[in-house]
Parts: structure tokens; sequence; C-alpha cells
């Protein structure tokens, strides 16, 4: 068979896609499988020893590091070529899917397993990788592990970040679940390049009938904690022209950012996914709520005039409602362009296998953004049913999983040689 011709095992891939599901399982009233994996936890644990055990069982060297970024690499020809990387994440948020990062990663296994399994060399080693913490759902930022990777945040820094659920220290939980690796951060050696496979986790595959997205880079994402301090009060005897409420505030927010990206238009998206109230009585005016922003645009000027708008109203909201408003940026990366000649090949490659495509950008943030920063790189999306992500309903057909697992073999075998 030539190179040309090699394909993936589908159904071994699904497989193991259902089999890593089954760790952190949620099953939803109409018999949704989603996951609940949230970095660092028993559950994340549990999934990652499952996918090395696979790395392990496939011979492949496995090293892990000072983060738990765990990185697999099958030998090349040439022992001083630097590596193919591909890989993605398999932490997931609370409410998440089967494959929103797991995709990746299984794929990138897959692929290898493909060229052993026919006893294919490769000048360039292969190597796949599960980067810690990608959601950033429990330890702010998102894609922590990548960033780290390529040095883009210090170790003893990452290490240090408090879990927004428990307040636990990354670091502690890392030794916990006994994934404290010896390979120092940032990496010594960038790959040669880095191409990844992804859920596209929104709706424009599905809508178009398209099998494969090119994509060309990832939008900025901007990440705000505010804490509001009020003072919490009589909910019968506070006139209502004493009351200092965080909760009113923290509507206000809620209401300004979503008008707000109608005003700044273009690809502006905005969410406030968490809000913690104190006391949380039903009689007592709240003293404090904590709430978190999340602004992104593939604009960063249009970016930048959201924040900047976002802060005049916070300031107006806290002068007007007499209340102390805390800000901390929880994550702030600029849109990210990926290396057009990886992108290109990304999508001739899709085209030779007989696939549809589509240019597009990333909404979402991905390891890949981290890697651009230090060597080529590239995305697959696959169609994401109904655009649903984050959600235990997240589903991709096998017939789509197949296809951006074989468009991701024959990418991968033009980089290695
Ligand atoms: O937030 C994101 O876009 C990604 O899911 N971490
Ligand atoms: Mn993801
Ligand atoms: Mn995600």
């Amino acid at each position: 068979m030539s190179r040309d011709d090699l394909r993936i095992d589908g159904q071994r891939l699904w497989n193991r896609i259902v089999a890593l599901g089954e760790v952190g399982a949620i099953t939803g009233p109409n018999g949704e499988l989603g996951c609940a994996r949230l970095a660092l936890t028993d559950a994340d644990r549990e999934g990652r020893d499952l996918v090395v055990g696979w790395m392990r069982d496939l011979g492949l060297q496995v090293s892990i590091d000072a983060i738990g970024n765990v990185v697999a690499t099958r030998a090349g020809t040439d022992p001083t070529a630097a590596a193919v990387m591909t890989g993605s994440h398999i932490d997931t948020v609370a409410t998440g899917g089967r494959f929103d990062g797991n995709l990746g990663v299984l794929a990138g296994l897959e692929v290898i397993e493909t060229l052993e399994q026919h006893g294919i060399a490769t000048r360039r080693p292969i190597s796949v990788a599960f980067f810690t913490d990608e959601e950033g759902a429990r330890f702010a930022p998102d894609m922590l592990g990548s960033l780290v990777y390529v040095g883009g945040m210090a170790v003893e820094e990452a290490l240090d970040v408090r879990a927004a659920d428990d307040g636990a220290r990354l670091g502690d939980e890392l030794d916990r679940i006994g994934y404290v690796g010896p390979t120092p951060c940032p990496t010594a050696a960038a790959p040669a390049a880095y191409v990844e496979l992804h859920i596209e986790q929104g709706p424009i595959l599905e809508d178009e009938g398209v099998t494969i997205g090119v994509v060309e880079g990832v939008q900025g994402i901007s990440w705000t904690e505010l804490t509001i301090d009020g003072r919490s009060a009589h909910a019968g005897t506070t006139p209502m022209r004493l009351r200092r409420d965080p909760l009113y505030v923290a509507a206000e927010i809620t209401t300004f950012v979503r008008r707000l990206t109608a005003e700044v238009g273009g690809n502006q998206v905005a969410t406030v996914g968490r809000l913690d109230v104190r006391p949380n009585l039903v009689n007592v005016v709240p003293s404090t709520v904590t709430m978190n922003v999340d602004l992104r645009n593939t604009d960063e000027s249009a970016l930048q005039e959201a924040e900047r708008r976002l802060a005049d109203e916070v300031a107006r909201l806290e002068a007007a409602e007499q209340v102390t408003i805390g800000r901390r940026s929880l994550a702030r990366f600029e849109p990210v362009q990926f290396d057009p000649a990886t992108v290109d090949l990304v999508e001739e490659t899709a085209r030779r296998l007989g696939h549809t495509t589509r240019r597009l950008p990333s909404g979402a943030g991905h390891d890949a953004q981290m890697l651009a920063r230090v060597c080529p790189t590239a995305m697959i999306f696959t169609p994401s049913v109904n655009g649903l992500s984050h959600n235990i309903a997240e589903y991709t057909d096998p017939a789509d999983v197949t296809a951006g697992a074989n468009v991701l073999l024959q990418t991968v075998l033009r980089l290695s040689e």
C-alpha cells in the first residue's frame, strides 16, 4: 500500500473515544453521554492513566513535564530531526462531552498505531501530546499547560494558581494525582510542526454540509473576574435608596455585555458563565458577588474596544451603586494566525482525500494557539452536531471522526518526511 493510500482504523479510534468517555461519564435525560473530568481531579488522573497506558502499550517514549504535560514519541529514522507533534487535551469542563480535546489526542494515538501496524517508518519522530488544564475552567487561564510548555508562563507561577471551585493550589493537585514530571518546562526542543484535530464546537460546518474545517487561526480571548462588594442588609426593612446591592450591579453588567456584542459588532461574543452570590439567602441583600466575563473577537482592536467599554460601565456602576469592584484578569490572548503553508497542506490533504472543506477561524481557544508561538501550526476541524459543545449532548458522527483522523494521518505523514 502506498503511503498516500494509508488510512486509520475508524472503529479502533471510536472504541477508544468510548472507553475514555467512560472516565468521569455523566448521562443526560435523553441518553446523552458526557464527561466531567475537570483538570487535576481524580477523574482527570484516571483519564491520564488510561491514555498513558495506551501510549506505553504502543511502545512510545513517554515524557511528563513539571506542569504535567504528557508527550509520547515514536522514533524516526533521523534521530537528529525535530518531531512532528499532534495532540490536544483530555481535561473537560464539568458538563463536557467525549470529543472536545479527547478526539485530537486519541486520533494522534491512532495515527501512530496505524504507522506501527503497517510498518511505516518516518524520517522525523512523531509525538502525540496532551496538555494540562486546557479548559481553564478550574485553574485559569485556559491552555495553561501548553502556555507553560512554550514558555509563555513560568512554571512556578502556574503551580501557584488557585482553583476557582475550592481554592486548591494547582501544584498541590498535580502532586496529589501523581503527575509532577521530571521533564523541565518550557520545552527544550520545539516541534518541527504541530497539527491538532478538534471538533468545531460551533454550527458552521454542519450548517454548510462541510466535512473538514481548515482552521486559519484562533480569535482573541479576554477573561475578567469581577468581585463586587456591597453591603448585606435585610430584604424587608432596607429602603431601596439605602441599598448597595452587588447582585443588581452584576445583573446590569450581564445585560450590558449582551448589548455590547451588538454595538461592537463583527464576531464579538460575550459570556457571563460564572456567578457566585454571598450569602445567597432569600431574605438578605447580598454582600458580595463574584462573576467572570468572557469577551472574544477575531479583531484585536475591536476586542480592546469591548474591554474599554466594559471597564467604563463597571466604573459607572461602582459609583452609582456605591459598591467596590475588584478587577482581575484571568486570561488575555490576542488573536493568532496559523502558518499559511501548514494551513494550505491541511486543505490540500483534505481535498486529496475527497472531503469538502471550508476555511474558518476558531471561536474556541486551543493548545494549537500556544504551539503556534514556537513552530508552524495548523488545525483540522470536524463538524459538531447541532453546533453543540461544553454540553453533554456534544457529538460528532463516526464518519466525520474517521475523516478528520485520516486528514491528520496524511498531513502528519507529509510533515514527517
Ligand atoms: O475557553 C475555551 O475556548 C476552551 O474551551 N478552553
Ligand atoms: Mn478543546
Ligand atoms: Mn473546551
